[in-house]
């Protein structure tokens, strides 16, 4: 009698699984490319089958008991309470259950949040609605936005046009990292908050404004990866995707090269520091001149030359020029020299030193936290100089 109701769910049961089948509507979730990732997989699937085996011994002990002892049967209700037996049972199995879960979840949202020794860092800011991605020790810096063309995307009354394979999930410039690497993702946003997200990479972080917050990945498989905002942030919050794109060492050092040679060019902005709006407007004449000298600088502070009193001008026109040109945000302006004697006073090696650590309203390195010391020291100098 039971295996009539039982035979319509395993025919069901059967065409679902059957290998054809199962190819067809495999149901999965996207295969992990990173230690963090995979690990956050193989917990998912492990809790899923722990969850499959309490459902089936609860409901088939629920099931078994109303069959078996049905009133039709004649089955008469036991009258007893406390037995302590079953009381210690109850009580110790599904704690060590729920032991046997939370040791292996701590350990990966442990091992998540361990974003020390990082071989490269990459400060991410999340604005409405695209991303910026500032690489700290390479001096790369661009945004990426959504490039999926607009005729693609609206279908007022009529089908838009074809959909490329990638719709919504593709950027002009994906975040390129080198495969192996462990590397470091400072995250944080300009306006709301919004969520830096690629399922593969097991990443998922709020980008906070005034906060930065930390995550990372290390990626064993050179490919592309994508993912989304994972925050509603705002009418287009669905038109920021995230590419990352996973490269070998070799060619993610020419990719880097490639970047660096035209980034003045395409991102003016870049030279200046954000904090205040002054030094922005400040060095928005200046841009065009001091582009060639930009490049320079960076090309010497990749092969980590000895600083010289040219270097020391061409990072003070990169990034000190800002606000010392203009004496924004109470900086004291180049060449004048009642601003700078009290400071001269205090001896050149404390102003290197403030000039490293940041003072007042100057953050490090004048913002520019990819400066090796040497620049910064040298156009301090180039400062200093210019006030005698
Ligand atoms: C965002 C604006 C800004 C940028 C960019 C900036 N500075 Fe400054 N700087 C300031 C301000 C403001 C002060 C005055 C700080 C104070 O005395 O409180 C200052 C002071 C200094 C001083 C004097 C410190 C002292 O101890 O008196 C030095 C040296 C200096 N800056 C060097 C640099 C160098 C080198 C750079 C580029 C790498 C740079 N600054 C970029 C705003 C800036
Ligand atoms: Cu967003």
């Amino acid at each position: 009698m039971l295996s009539k109701f039982l035979r319509a769910p395993a025919a069901l049961a059967a065409i679902a699984f059957s290998t054809r089948a199962a190819a067809d509507y495999a149901v999965d979730i996207l295969p992990p490319v990173t230690p963090v990732s995979r690990e956050i997989y193989d917990l998912h699937f492990g809790i899923l089958w722990v969850c499959v085996a309490i459902f089936f011994v609860v409901f088939g002990a629920m099931f078994w008991s109303i069959f078996k002892h049905r009133k039709s049967v004649g089955a008469k209700a036991a009258q007893f309470h406390e037995n302590t037996t079953i009381e210690i049972i109850w009580t110790i199995v599904p704690f060590v259950i729920l032991i046997g879960m939370a040791y292996p979840a701590t350990k990966t949202v442990l091992d998540m949040k361990d974003a020390s020794n990082a071989d490269i860092s990459v400060k991410v800011t999340a604005y409405q609605w695209k991303w910026e991605y500032d690489y700290q020790q390479d001096g790369v810096k661009f945004l990426s936005h959504l490039s999926t063309p607009r005729d693609q995307i609206e279908e007022y009354g009529k089908p838009g046009a074809k959909k490329n394979e990638n719709y919504l999930l593709e950027v002009d410039q994906p975040m390129v990292v080198p495969v192996g690497k462990k590397v470091r993702l400072l995250i944080t946003s300009n306006d709301v908050i919004h969520g830096w997200y690629v399922p593969q990479l097991g990443v998922n972080q709020y980008g906070i404004p005034g906060f930065i917050k930390d995550a990372w990945f290390t990626i064993e498989k050179a490919g592309t990866y994508r993912g989304q905002c994972s925050q509603i942030c705002g009418k287009e919050h669905g038109y920021m995707p995230i590419v990352v794109q996973a490269l070998e060492p070799d060619k993610y050092a020419a990719w880097v090269k490639d970047m660096k040679a035209k980034m003045p060019a395409e991102q003016p902005a870049a030279a200046a520091p954000p904090p205040t709006d002054a030094g922005g407007s400040a060095t928005a004449g200046a841009t065009g001149a001091s582009q060639a000298g930009a490049t320079g600088a960076a090309q010497q502070v990749a092969s980590a030359a000895p600083a010289t009193a040219a270097d020391g001008k061409s990072t003070y026109d990169k990034t000190c020029m800002a606000c010392h040109s203009t004496g924004a945000a109470g900086a004291p302006k180049l060449g004048d020299k009642a601003a700078w004697a009290p400071r001269l006073k205090q001896g050149i090696a404390a102003l290197h030193a403030s000039a490293l650590k940041g003072k007042g309203a100057m953050p490090p390195k004048g913002g520019n936290t990819g400066l090796p010391d040497d620049a910064v020291k040298a156009a301090v100098d180039y400062m200093a100089a210019a006030a005698k």
